[in-house]
């Protein structure tokens, strides 16, 4: 069978790199075209193709798609929470407009499916905070959180009117090494494995006490991978999904370092970012994603914190200090 196109659209990002990495292994390199505002990083070189893209410029992706015959659209370019309270306008513009040139792009150019994530930011402060459902009482507290949540309905409703197969997940905040994190809120839990590793004491900008939901990067490419492979039939959720990995606090994370980097320190010095945190959830409820695709987590704290340790060596952690 002769393998669709794929274009992913903010490559060089953090899920962007493994997620194009892990759709080359599966579909084979020239497959996948990669698309970023940034020079092709060094992760991707010799993989596959390289594309420069402005997905704001509206003309320009819709003449790509149909160049490359794309197929799937896989969109990750967007502002995230931290960075996004720090110039709220321009990222409601960067998160709403590359959607919408996006779902037009397939709408125009017969695109057969297109992934875009939302977050567990969609959540305010009046959803539950334990467990959260996937239909919770939705009222965000950041332009972030506003975006993602007009963002699903847009996803919506592009698929009710036009048919475009648009799938959408609400990821926890993810844990990876390969890639530093773009601006968020839950950055705190990659900084702090960096830190540790170049022997350093780490000061958090979250409570010490402040749970939110996480997840390693492995299990976030899979189950990514897993619902696009889905059948159509099996996708009742047309926003997003909820989906669960670990709950966990810095000073859980912190503890479990502490196991495996005996003389590690931290100390707590929350900023702005902990009022954004507040607003969102514990934990989340994922049994529509598990029923409908069969989505499953593999990776808990421990086993996730043996995996960052493993691969983030001194050298790396020496190359991320700011
Ligand atoms: P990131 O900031 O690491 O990467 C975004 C990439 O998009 C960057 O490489 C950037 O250069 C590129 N980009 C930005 N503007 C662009 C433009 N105009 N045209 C083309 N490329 C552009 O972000 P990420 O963490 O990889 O997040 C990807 C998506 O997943 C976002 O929608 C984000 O909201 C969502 N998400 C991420 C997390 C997380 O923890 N990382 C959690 C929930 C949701
Ligand atoms: C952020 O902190 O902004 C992201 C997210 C949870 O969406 N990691």
């Amino acid at each position: 069978m002769v393998q669709e196109k794929i274009l992913v659209i903010g490559a060089c990002g953090q899920i962007g790199t493994e997620l194009t990495l892990a759709l080359r292994q599966r579909y084979g390199g020239e497959t996948v075209v990669a698309a970023d505002l940034k020079r092709e990083s060094d992760l991707l070189k010799g993989t596959g193709p390289f594309l420069p893209l402005d997905v704001m410029d509206k003309t320009t992706l819709q003449v790509q798609v149909k160049r490359h015959g794309i197929k799937s659209i896989y969109l990750l370019a967007a502002m995230l929470s931290a960075t996004g309270e720090q110039q709220p306008q321009l990222a409601w513009r960067v998160n709403m407009e590359s959607l919408l040139n996006t779902l037009e792009a397939a709408r125009e150019e017969s695109v057969q499916k297109v992934f875009w994530p939302s977050s567990i930011a969609v959540f305010g402060p009046d959803a539950p905070k334990k467990d959260c459902p996937q239909n919770a009482w939705s009222t965000p507290a950041t332009v972030y959180g506003i975006s993602k949540l007009s963002g699903e309905q847009w996803c919506h409703y592009y698929f009710k009117r036009y048919g475009v197969d648009v799938r959408s997940i609400r990821y926890p905040g993810l844990i990876s090494y390969k890639t530093l994190p773009g601006g968020g809120t839950t950055d705190y839990a990659i900084e702090i494995f960096h830190a540790a590793i170049r022997g350093e004491s780490y000061s958090c900008f979250l409570r010490d006490d402040k749970r939110l939901p996480m997840m390693y990067m492995d299990d976030a490419v899979r189950g990514t991978i897993e619902l696009m492979e889905a059948p159509a039939s099996r996708i009742t959720v047309r926003t997003a999904y909820n989906i669960a990995g670990i709950s966990f606090t810095p000073a859980d994370v912190a503890a479990e370092i502490k196991r495996l980097v005996p003389g590690f320190s931290i100390e707590y010095k929350p900023d702005y970012r902990q009022a954004i945190a507040e607003t969102w959830p514990e934990s989340i409820q994922d049994q529509t994603a598990r029923k409908d695709w069969g989505w499953h987590p593999e990776y808990d704290l421990a086993k996730m914190t043996g995996e960052m340790i493993r691969h983030i060596t001194p050298e790396l952690a020496m190359s991320t200090k700011h």
